[in-house]
């Protein structure tokens, strides 16, 4: 390992932060780092926050990471704006929310703001993930606005989505958009100190009980003074994690041929040698797309 990746993986926090900004700017030393740390991915529990502008994400994960902090475990926060470079007013908002955690070394925030594409966003949310991973981080936690394709791109980066809903939506829970319930692991009713909680809350259940899927866990909280705000991290630590963009794990560790056996490895592939000295991977749905991918 080169001593970048070592001062990562040390948990460095000034490396962490440079390497972060190199991710961004998609500087090429970036993916090198990054698939030297690949091995050391995997381990980080990794929650992305999707839902409406205003629905209080922001107040939420500042709650959140009190509490995460308040069990000496450490936390990444990533506040994605896929919208558009003119709301800087909006990761402003996340600043000062997170604000109070900008001096704690174990509290680590980045606002990842949008270079053109979404799919570019997501990229880069991705990459920053696995690098706060291999920096030990054991809590990511992503926030991004509920609009357009974002709530789907979401579900490829995070283990769990929480999808943040407020009682005055009450009446247009029924034109939320297919995709926003069907991405959800988790609904979080925020804001249930104002009226119509309830009646959100069995809005939800209705519509769950009309679907064939699963039908994840509603949970009511008030970000403004942290009630609920436990139970809903006790909830995340015991969810079961979708793999995570997995194909972008092992997209990382093809990039360096010379760590490509042990690092199909490290992420699951099976790997067999034969006594002839060739290397045999077995049919495997996720390499199979990133092939027909390179032929594209
Ligand atoms: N009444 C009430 N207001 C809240 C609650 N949580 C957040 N807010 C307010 O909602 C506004 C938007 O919050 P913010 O966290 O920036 O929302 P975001 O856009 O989803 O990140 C702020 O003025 C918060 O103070 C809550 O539980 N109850
Ligand atoms: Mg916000």
């Amino acid at each position: 390992m080169t001593a970048t990746a070592e001062r990562i993986v040390a948990g460095d926090l000034r490396t962490l932060a440079r390497a972060a900004t190199d991710i961004e700017n998609g500087r090429p030393e970036a993916r090198t780092l990054l698939s030297e740390l690949a091995s050391h991915t995997g381990r980080a529990l990794v929650a992305g926050f999707t839902g409406p502008a205003g629905a209080g994400k922001s107040t939420l994960l500042d709650q959140l990471v009190a509490e995460v902090r308040r069990d000496n475990r450490t936390v990444a926060v990533l506040a994605v704006d896929p919208s558009s470079p003119y709301t800087g007013g909006a990761i402003l908002g996340d600043r000062i929310r997170l604000e109070r955690h900008y001096t704690d070394p174990g509290v680590f925030i980045r606002s990842v703001a949008s270079r053109g594409t979404l799919g570019g966003v997501a990229a880069a949310t991705s990459d920053l993930i696995s690098l706060c991973d291999a920096a030990g981080r054991d809590v990511i936690f992503v926030e991004t606005v509920g609009v357009g394709q974002a709530e789907t791109e979401i579900a490829r980066v995070a283990q769990i989505v929480v999808v943040v809903l407020v009682p005055s939506m009450g009446d247009h829970v029924q034109a939320l958009k297919a995709g926003l319930l069907e991405t959800a692991d988790l609904f979080v009713i925020n804001k249930s100190d104002l009226p119509g909680a309830e009646q959100l809350e069995r809005d939800l259940e209705q519509m769950q009980s009309l679907s064939n899927g699963a039908k994840p866990p509603i949970l009511q909280t008030i970000a403004r003074d942290g009630t609920g705000v436990r139970a809903l991290l006790d909830t995340l630590n015991s969810h079961p994690r979708r793999e995570r963009h997995r194909k972008s794990r092992i997209r990382i560790a093809v990039a360096n041929y010379n760590s490509v056996v042990r690092a199909l490895r490290a992420h699951g592939v099976r790997v067999i040698e034969e006594s002839d000295g060739q290397t045999v991977v077995p049919h495997d749905d996720v390499l199979l797309e990133l092939i027909k991918e390179q032929e594209c």
